[in-house]
């Protein structure tokens, strides 16, 4: 898949639905590819950060030139980074979406150079990445703390990488959306739409879309109280804690190049207390989004609040109450399913087909597997590898699957799926 997928610079999601270079699968198809290509897992990496913009900001799509423009919405002519973007540093000779998404970037670049530090080293892999892994960072932390508490906010829903999450609804039925003669959807093509987000969230990404990059890309940094905020801004639980397992990564990689790394992470653990000052709920057992436009945390369930389970800093009894409501009847672990689904089994929002409403996804359970290993609990992440990869390899490496069956659902041949099951069998 990893073969059939790959451009000559980097790895496509999928050859028919995401036909260009995505940020997080990059990321993630990269700590696959360095079982098998060290030097193929640095490119990719290096690839998507020459697309980086000069305010530090990793854009969510690198787009293929060579694709032709009605293959994927928004094309490049909708985002026109080169010129709406000029202000904010966007390259002017690579197409890209003027967004972000998580930064799982510098765990990547950390565990590509620990596959094969001999090359990583003759190559000045982590020299060349590291500023600009930096710079990143430094955008995020300064022109993302929107709510101003010490975290990020994501400005889409398409920023945090779990488009139609139920944690979206009530920020984004602020958002008047744009008409739907407006634009044209080409993911139908793929997909069948009862496994895809809706006519009306299309419209709504449409709009919040278009007006950032009306307002030419530019952040409102500060304020509290929703202050610096646009119609969406939301602080995520799992956008911040990749930030943080990053943030210790990039601690490591600065103390390989001579580095003292101290400081990194002195600062990861900052954020982490911030994460759980700001956003865990101890009735939930888990941790929410924040909704900084209305200043309160959102009510829903949705699996992003597991995923800080990644973070070493984590109090003890956080990291417990994580692992109880993992396997509780909210997500079934080692119970009722067969992967961890993307939202609450209990919710009324929960639908086992649509996208990121229910379904499982392979990233995001590769993620609590390793969470489950850090915080000592060898019998469930034992289980949950066993389980990864016999669904991925019964459903076809699916996008995304019912996490009942294990029936596939969304695009077959999925880049980051078969990249994350390749790294658990190492
Ligand atoms: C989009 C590519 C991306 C993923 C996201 C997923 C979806 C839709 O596909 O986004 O058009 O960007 O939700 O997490 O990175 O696989």
């Amino acid at each position: 898949m990893l073969e059939d997928n790959w451009t000559g610079t980097s790895t496509v999601p999928s050859r028919n639905l995401y036909p260009h270079q995505w940020s997080w699968d990059s990321a993630f198809i990269a700590i696959g590819l360095r079982h098998v290509s060290p030097l193929r897992a640095q490119t990719e990496l290096e690839t998507l950060l020459n697309a980086q913009w000069g305010d530090g900001r990793v854009p969510h799509i690198v787009f293929n030139p060579s694709v032709p423009l009605d293959a994927y919405f928004p094309s490049p002519d909708f985002w026109r980074s080169s010129t709406a973007g000029r202000a904010a540093g966007a390259p002017r000779t690579v197409q890209t979406s003027g967004i972000v998404q998580p930064p799982v970037h510098a765990l990547a670049a950390w565990l590509v150079h620990e596959a094969d530090p001999g090359l990583s080293r003759a190559r000045g892999f982590l020299a060349r990445v590291y500023p600009r892994l930096a710079a990143w960072h430094r955008y995020l932390l300064h022109r993302r703390d929107l709510g101003g508490g010490g975290l990020v906010s994501v400005v889409h829903p398409w920023e945090q990488g779990m488009d139609n999450s139920p944690c979206w609804d009530l920020p984004l039925s602020r958002v008047a959306p744009a008409p739907a003669r407006s634009f044209r959807r080409a993911d139908l093509a793929h997909g069948a739409p009862g496994d895809r987000p809706t006519d009306l969230d299309y419209g709504r990404y449409v709009r919040l879309a278009a007006d950032y990059r009306d307002g030419g890309y530019r952040d409102r940094p500060g304020g509290g109280h929703g202050a610096g905020a646009g119609a969406f801004a939301v602080e995520d639980p799992a956008f911040n804690a990749l930030l943080i397992a990053s943030e210790h990564a990039l601690a490591r990689i600065a103390r390989e190049l001579g580095a003292a790394g101290t400081a990194r992470h002195a600062r990861a653990r900052r954020l982490t207390a911030a994460l759980v000052r700001r956003l865990w709920d101890p009735a939930a057992g888990m941790f929410l989004c924040r909704d900084v436009r209305g200043g309160r945390l959102i009510r829903e369930r949705g699996v992003c609040g597991l995923v800080p389970l990644l973070l070493p800093a984590l109090p003890r009894e956080i990291a417990a109450a994580l692992v109880r409501t993992a396997c509780g009847p909210h997500f079934g672990l080692g119970g009722a399913v067969r992967l961890v689904p993307s939202h609450d089994l209990l919710s009324p929002a929960f639908d086992r087909h649509r996208y990121w409403r229910g379904p499982a996804w392979f990233n995001v359970n590769w993620l609590l597997e390793r969470g489950l290993r850090l915080h000592g609990r060898p019998g469930p992440a034992a289980a949950l590898r066993r389980a990864v990869l016999d669904t991925a390899d019964s459903s076809g490496f699916a996008e995304y699957v019912d996490p009942y069956t294990g029936e596939p659902r969304g695009a077959a041949g999925f880049g980051w799926t078969a990249a994350l099951a390749l790294d658990l069998l190492h």
